[in-house]
């Protein structure tokens, strides 16, 4: 039986007085959907069974390198960081699972599980972290400070390979199948490390952790243009991140954070490629407006969002096989990260329902023809579409709300946390 944190009769209470609006607006929506001879039922199947994981980092609030505002009520361990997850799966249903931070959310596999069960949570894809040094873990004395898998001393290299290996088991004992390495390794200045060694020595810490993974493991590595490390990244781009993903082997996939990336680069066609080459592994999905903002996903550049799941459609059974791992990574700065991460789900789902809806026929046909205006009146109809009610009857079907940022409002969670968890320094999440 799942606890639920929320009481149901407030969701009920909530959507009882939407249910009239919602049922009219989806009869309205799903007679235009016959015009266009699309079965609003099959795109609503769909969606409910698309799901994404939520950061256990997520659900504290961030910060910049300025400054971090807590708010009321924040998580003070992993344990509360779960129910907080668990209260943004309750109302929106699209969240099953937690994708963790070692060691961040270091406790207890046993219990961790246990916990998550009774919530009705899994886990997701593990993280791995060299990117920040440890004083307190006596098992990685040494500074990240200059690097972790690339790193010069190879003590240091073998620390970070150490820990990599070390979250694998602690992933084993929590049910994941993943790990996702993201390292900071870099260089701020031109000169500072030798480009080409910095990337054999990663390579050759990469084939240690890799050599260790479990069978049925995947791994996944994330690139990053730029910061913490300013003139350089070992792992920059898609096309290094490739390199690496072949040279380790079968289990190894790239992992895209959408933030990763310059201002205007064609994230689409990356993932396009990664398709092509069967190496894309999975997603941190998040918006951005100039860097690695870690805004909410959606919120920003929503047409952008809608491509990139356009090619995840477009994609069809290769997709299925190569079964990308969706999770999201943002950092909320401002907003309560309970309402950021409901409606970021939310916004994916919308923009992989709005793919959904292409039709795939026409725009290959005006493709061929080089009909360039048709093509893109062709994705921008699909992308117009109000599917606001799919996602509304996603939820419902299974049992959450029809508007879950006002449900979860009604419901008072964040007062009643805000009592019951008096804020300790530095309770939130990470603030990268
Ligand atoms: C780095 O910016 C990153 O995207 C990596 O995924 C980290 O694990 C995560 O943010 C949290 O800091
Ligand atoms: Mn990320």
């Amino acid at each position: 039986m799942t606890e639920k944190l929320i009481d149901q009769e407030v969701v009920e209470a909530d959507n009882a007085g939407r249910r009239a609006g919602f049922e009219a607006d989806f009869a309205a929506l799903a007679e235009s959907f016959g015009r266009r001879g699309i079965a609003i039922d099959a795109v609503v199947e769909k969606v409910r069974a698309f799901t994404v994981a939520v950061p256990s980092w997520g659900v504290g609030t961030g910060g910049t390198r300025f400054a971090r505002f807590p708010g009321p009520g924040e998580p003070r361990g992993i344990m509360e960081k779960l129910d907080d997850c668990a209260v943004i799966h309750q109302l929106g249903r699209a969240t099953p699972a937690v994708s963790l931070h070692i060691p961040w959310d270091r406790a207890d596999p046993g219990a961790l599980r246990d916990k998550a069960a009774s919530l009705g949570l899994s886990f997701d894809a593990m993280n791995s972290n060299t990117f920040q040094d440890h004083p307190d873990d006596p098992e990685q004395p040494l500074s990240y400070k200059f690097g972790s898998l690339s790193h010069a001393d190879p003590a240091v290299r073998a620390q970070a390979v150490e820990h990599n290996l070390d979250v694998v088991e602690f992933g084993k004992g929590v049910g994941s199948t993943a790990i996702t390495v993201w390292i900071g390794d870099g260089s701020n200045f031109p000169g500072q490390v030798d480009l080409s060694r910095s990337f054999e020595r990663y390579l050759e810490a990469a084939k240690t952790i890799y050599a260790g993974l479990p069978e049925d493991w995947r791994l996944f590595t994330e690139h990053k243009m730029f910061e913490p490390a300013f003139y350089s990244t070992v792992v920059q781009d898609w096309g290094t991140n490739l390199l690496i993903a072949r040279e380790l082997g079968e289990k190894a996939f790239c992992l895209v954070d959408l933030g990763h990336h310059a201002p205007n680069v064609n994230i689409e066609q990356i993932v396009s490629r990664l398709i092509f080459a069967k190496k894309l592994g999975g997603f941190h999905f998040n918006d951005a407006r100039y860097g690695d903002d870690d805004l909410d996903a959606g919120s920003i550049d929503p047409f952008r969002l809608f491509l990139v799941f356009n090619e995840l459609v477009e994609a069809g059974d290769v997709l299925e096989r190569l079964r990308p791992a969706h999770m999201i990574d943002q950092s909320h700065n401002v907003t309560d990260p309970i309402e950021s991460l409901i409606r970021s789900s939310g916004e994916i789902r919308r923009a992989y329902a709005q793919a959904l809806l292409v039709d795939r026929a026409a725009l290959r046909n005006h493709q061929d023809e080089n009909d360039a205006i048709m093509a893109s009146e062709c994705l921008k109809q699909a992308f117009r579409t109000d599917v606001t009610p799919i996602l509304a009857r996603a939820r419902l079907l299974d049992g959450g709300a029809i508007d879950p940022i006002a449900a979860y409002r009604a419901s008072g969670y964040r007062n009643k946390v805000a009592a019951e968890r008096p804020a300790t320094k530095g309770s939130g999440g990470g603030i990268v």
